[in-house]
């Protein structure tokens, strides 16, 4: 007998259509949709508001990469018409206020219950439903979206030591709400990554001193922010349902830009610098879409890589400085590369310094320094810029439990497993956006959650229309997947770094590649292809009648 999962004041749990876990752009869009399909849906959010990524990275400089004409929602046509981005990129605070504004402007707040931790999820395959264990108690729903983003689970580095540290201790994705003030103080930045390219030329400008702590350098090219003018958001607005629609299906990364027609050496090498610093002067993530294979062939990336190399010694005055700074160990693109504003020329300021943690890792952090190569670094704070367990970790802390009363991170131990990134075999009715095996985070994540949460959207009516229990990845297919993604992957040069893409930054994490890398336009036509033969490659319980849809 199926026990009837209980509130924690003991009553009879509330029962919903859906619960989505997470509220930020993923779990927003998601409600709002449920909402139309007049489904009930509870969104629980640990955070104490809207915004979940952008919730929580609120460190200095903290900036989205994608252009916010481009980073921002595209199923209100009001809403992207009415909205004013102030700048080329859009910084922390206005995406945050943007999520506000979306959750007031199409109601949304009603249903999401903030500063609480989804627990557990367990699916009771008598019911067929999913007890949800929160913090603040347990419901029932018939399905469960996991919007648990991304790059949302904090990485915390063992050092050790650590906890002696007697200074504040800050983490990139972990920022506190109350404003950090540096003035005077040396602080010590461990990490090059994408959060501490932006935040290091800030607190360069208000700390006394600032040391970087640099294990692998980073390629990173300029942004060229700047305030966007009333015309360029109007001749964005003008033709905005056409430009979306392009970035939606003919870009591979979901953002618009000029298809390259040719490969870097089909150009003689002046043409190619030309182009190359064509890019570099109109700044910005395009720099990688300057030819078509400078992610699929190493003699390709390499000149686009040695270019940035030259940059770096140009602006860079200290050789040696220039040297460390120079990346050596993979090929560009291979870890997200990095947009910054003045990143290389902070490195020129004489309360700036890099400390190479390559050639000696840090052994021990002090009470008041880092320990590295023997030497002890003085520092009075220090700034995690460690990155994240991504695209699973936030999943891998819910205990979620399907048939059979498997555990999810028991299936994905040697590495996540799904079908189109959107389930996981065993896992009835259990949605993920952006999940694992989608194109996700190699993507405009806004091109990329909109395209789930429709298809998934879609699915949902498509199962009420037709008096569907349940979903689920059927095992082929999912094989099937998962090698064509790998597949994919090996294609191209991306495997070769040890990136948060590949789980390499994790210790003990299984090391495959993660997202999709086929392109939003390619993904965006299976998905659309396997709704329309109703659902290939997925079960589905008709109550007690079960019809298998074939196996792709
Ligand atoms: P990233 O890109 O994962 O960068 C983390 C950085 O921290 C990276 O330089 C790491 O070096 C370094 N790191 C991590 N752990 C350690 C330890 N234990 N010791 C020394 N150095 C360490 O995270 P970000 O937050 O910067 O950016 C994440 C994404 O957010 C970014 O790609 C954008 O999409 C936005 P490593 O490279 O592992 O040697």
């Amino acid at each position: 007998m199926a026990t009837q999962p209980q509130s924690a004041q003991g009553k009879p749990a509330a029962r919903y259509d859906v619960v989505v876990v997470g509220a930020g752009f993923a779990g927003l869009y998601m409600l709002h949709r449920l909402r139309g399909l007049g489904l009930t849906a509870r969104v629980y959010e640990q955070g104490g508001d809207v915004g979940g990524t952008w919730y929580w990275n609120r460190y200095p400089g903290a900036r989205c990469d994608v252009e916010s004409m481009q980073y921002s929602f595209s199923f209100d046509d009001e809403l992207q018409q009415t909205w004013n981005w102030s700048e080329r990129y859009a910084p922390q605070p206005e995406i945050l206020r943007y999520a506000n504004h979306v959750a007031d402007r199409f109601d949304l707040r009603r249903d999401i219950q903030l500063d609480t931790r989804v627990e557990s999820a367990v699916f009771d395959e008598h019911s067929n439903r999913w007890t949800v264990t929160t913090s603040g108690g347990s419901v029932s729903a018939r399905h469960v979206v996991l919007a648990t983003g991304c790059l949302s689970n904090a990485r915390m580095p063992e050092f050790k030591g650590l906890r002696d540290f007697q200074g504040e201790v800050y983490h990139t994705g972990h920022w506190p709400h109350a404003p950090v003030d540096f003035t005077g103080l040396r602080v010590g930045v461990i990490g090059t990554g994408s959060s501490a390219i932006q935040s290091i030329p800030l607190i360069a400008e208000q700390a006394s001193q600032v040391l970087v702590f640099q294990r692998t350098a980073n390629f990173s090219v300029p942004a060229r922010n700047a305030p966007l003018t009333d015309e360029e958001r109007a001749r964005w607005r003008a033709d905005y349902a056409e430009l979306r629609r392009r970035a939606r299906e003919d870009m591979k990364n979901g953002i618009l830009q000029v298809v390259p027609d040719r490969g870097a050496l089909d150009d003689p090498d002046d043409i190619r610098s030309q182009k190359y610093q064509a890019r570099w002067t109109s700044g910005g993530l395009t720099f990688m879409g300057v030819y078509n294979n400078l992610a699929l062939e190493q003699a390709a990336n390499d000149t686009a890589a040695n270019f940035i190399r030259e940059k770096i010694a140009e602006i860079v005055e200290d050789p040696e400085t220039a040297r460390l700074l120079q990346p050596d160990n993979h090929p560009v693109g291979s870890k997200r590369i990095c947009v910054d504003t003045d990143y290389y020329a902070t490195f020129n300021r004489p309360n700036v310094k890099l400390v190479d943690i390559r050639s000696h890792p840090i052994e021990q952090i002090l009470p008041h320094a880092v320990r590295s190569g023997g030497k002890d670094y003085e520092v009075d704070a220090l700034v995690l810029a460690t990155g994240f367990d991504a695209m699973t970790g936030s999943v891998a802390k819910i205990d979620i439990r399907g048939r059979g009363g498997q555990t999810l991170n028991d299936k994905w131990a040697e590495g996540p497993r799904t079908y189109l990134g959107l389930m996981s075999a065993g896992f009835p009715n259990l949605f993920l956006i952006t999940g694992p095996g989608s194109p996700s985070v190699l993507s405009n994540m806004i091109v990329s959650i909109e395209q789930h949460v429709d298809w998934i959207a879609d699915c949902l009516a498509y199962m009420g229309d037709r008096g569907v229990e349940t979903m689920e990845a059927m095992r082929p297919a999912e094989d099937k997947w998962v090698a064509h993604v790998n597949e994919v992957a090996q294609g191209t040069l991306y495997p070769q770094a040890n990136s948060w893409y590949m789980g390499a930054n994790i210790p003990g994490k299984p090391q495959i590649f993660m997202p999709y890398i086929g392109g939003v336009g390619v993904y965006r036509q299976i998905c659309n292809d396997v709704a329309a033969k109703d659902y290939e490659g997925f079960a589905m319980t008709v109550e007690t009648v079960t019809h298998k849809a074939a196996a792709s």
